[in-house]
């Protein structure tokens, strides 16, 4: 429980303090590799410290992270209405992969499919894992196409289908292959992505973004023509950001050729390949197929991103930049304009009340980072942050993608051998277009990370376990911790308040202008909220509790 006082002007030596101490509870061996991935943010000649990530638990430990089949069952492939996602494995895995994400979709039209309200599981019991279940999941892609006849099928995989040796990919080759004979247009394939293929969800992002890539993007070439024609990568639709994204764009007449995968469909996975520009949010779940796509067909990739205001204008007028027109820049100014008025009414009277409140984020690959914006806007500082699976190039930067040891882990993942296509591959911009952006400082494929971004007497943790949580609540009592379900109550008892950056809890969206207004005034109502006042059990207040016997009083 929260005894000790709150630690307030906060040092570096009190980080290395606390970090020692905190290590000193495991055994040396855990302790040493803790170390690694428990990081005061110190820079050295202008670099963060070098951060230990992506690799596994040490068991025992409880981890916030999650499975590869829910990075690409859950995260990947989720968010995309139009395909239908059949888990093969017992139902726990499907059912619990379904929509706690709060990931949101809005299908155009009676003829726009929607199958995310269902949850599409082979149900394997005993009998399967002893006998196999390849039957089955074939009669389950059969029963799907009968009852929806859909564009697409996917299977994904869990952990028994690749303990006892199901070839999830043949059933698939099969059953497309039957259906095609009889005349029916329909695409069907299959993710290796068994919870266990790697230390965390990170491999089954990478195992989705093969797959979409090997067998959908690029088969539609009939793509209407538009201007400014982008993907928007790693936007998954969360409380609706992608609503307010896509209504941002299309005020600045941006089209949004496909998106990965937040309100998304097939058909605009199958014309990914159309775009003029990657725009990645999220670059540690998504960068594998931007890197391809560009490859392949060259379009050339910029990360973003529109958690934040000032991210947000930063990132409108990048798309603007890299196109280069007069009239486009003018119209993302004049969107900039025609929201700023709202957002700074809401900051005057909103910071009057959060300024100087600290903050700490531990979540997933990204949002640790993106939100540190929001956070910066009302006042706020990010005292601690770390990502449950990134990477070190999500911390560090890219920059250090050279350096980072590939292991057996990492390994087990298959890394896509891509060629320029000989048909589709243009270069979007032609060398004296790309020598005026280098001129004007514009940067393609750049991610600098969530360590030069925070002030250095903060500390930065990788893949955050519940006793680290604890301690650090307990000792540095921040104003509010973000991260997921399984920390929300935990922290709460703690008497501090906790907002969920997976899900939202039931907000959002919190993505561009009017989404950052919303978190603005659901962190102040958090913040500010006398109840966290009254979260102290009777035994903490008065410990020594007197009573009576009933029966001495008769
Ligand atoms: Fe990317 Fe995500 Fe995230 Fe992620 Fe996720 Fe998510 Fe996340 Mo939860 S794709 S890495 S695997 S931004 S589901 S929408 S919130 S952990 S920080």
């Amino acid at each position: 429980m929260a005894t000790k006082n709150k630690m307030v002007n906060i040092t570096n030596k009190d980080l290395n303090d606390l970090k020692e101490e905190l290590l000193k509870k495991y055994p040396p061996k855990v302790a040493r590799k803790r170390a690694k991935q428990f990081m005061v943010n110190e820079a050295t000649d202008g670099n963060p410290p070098e951060i230990q990530a992506n690799v596994r638990t040490i068991p025992g430990i409880i981890t916030m992270r999650g499975c590869t089949y829910a990075g690409c069952k859950g995260v990947i492939l989720g968010p995309t209405r139009d395909i239908v996602n059949i888990t093969h494995g017992p139902i726990g895995c499907g059912f619990y992969s379904w929509l706690t994400r709060r990931n949101q979709t809005s299908p155009q039209g009676d003829d726009d499919w929607n199958f995310m309200p269902y949850a599409f599981s082979t149900d394997m019991s005993e009998n399967d894992i002893v006998f196999g279940g390849e039957k089955k999941l074939k009669a389950a892609i059969m029963e799907a196409y009968e009852l929806f006849k859909p564009k697409a099928i996917a299977i994904f995989a869990t952990c028994p289908v690749g303990l006892i040796g199901d070839d999830i990919h043949s059933v698939a080759r099969d059953a497309k292959k039957e259906l095609n004979e009889k005349g029916v247009d329909i695409n069907i394939f299959g993710f290796s992505c068994e919870g266990y293929k790697g230390v965390s969800q990170s491999a089954g992002h990478h195992i989705a973004n093969n797959q979409i890539f090997t067998h959908v993007v690029g088969l539609e070439d009939d793509v209407p023509e538009s201007k400014y024609r982008i993907n928007m990568l790693g936007e998954y639709n969360i409380g609706g950001d992608a609503f307010v994204i896509e209504d941002i764009l299309e005020r600045c007449g941006i089209t949004i050729n496909a998106t990965f995968s937040g309100n998304s469909t097939y058909d605009q996975f199958a014309r990914a390949h159309a775009a003029d520009l990657n725009c990645i949010m999220c670059h540690r779940s998504i960068n594998y197929v931007a890197e391809m796509m560009e490859t392949k067909f060259g379009i050339p990739w910029i990360k973003v991103n529109f958690i934040g205001v000032d991210a947000t204008i930063k990132s409108l007028r990048k798309i603007a930049q890299y196109f280069g027109d007069k009239e486009l820049i003018e119209r993302v100014e004049a969107v900039i304009a025609e929201e700023m008025p709202a957002i700074e009414e809401a900051l005057a009277d909103i910071r009057t009340r959060t300024e100087g409140k600290t903050a700490m984020l531990f979540v997933g690959g990204s949002r640790a980072h993106h939100y540190q914006e929001l956070f910066r806007e009302m006042g706020m500082k990010t005292i601690a942050a770390g990502y449950e699976f990134a990477h070190r190039d999500d911390y560090e930067g890219r920059r250090v993608l050279g350096d980072i040891k590939v292991d057996a882990d990492s390994r087990n993942i298959e890394e896509l051998e891509v060629e320029a296509c000989p048909e589709r591959y243009k270069p979007r911009k032609s060398e004296g277009e790309l020598k005026r952006l280098e001129a004007e400082g514009f940067e393609f494929k750049d991610y600098e990370g969530l360590m030069p971004d925070m002030p250095e007497d903060t500390l930065v943790i990788d893949d955050l376990n519940q006793y680290e949580a604890d301690e650090l609540v307990k000792r540095i009592k921040p104003d509010i911790f973000c991260a997921g379900i399984k920390e929300k109550f935990g922290i709460q008892k703690m008497g501090i308040p906790m907002k969920q950056l997976h899900s939202y809890d039931s907000g959002g969206p919190y993505a561009g202008f009017s989404g950052a207004v919303n978190f603005y005034k659901e962190i102040d109502r958090l913040v500010n909220s006398r109840v966290w006042g009254f979260m102290k059990a009777p035994w903490e207040k008065n410990p020594e509790l007197s009573g009576t016997f009933v029966w001495e009083n008769n």
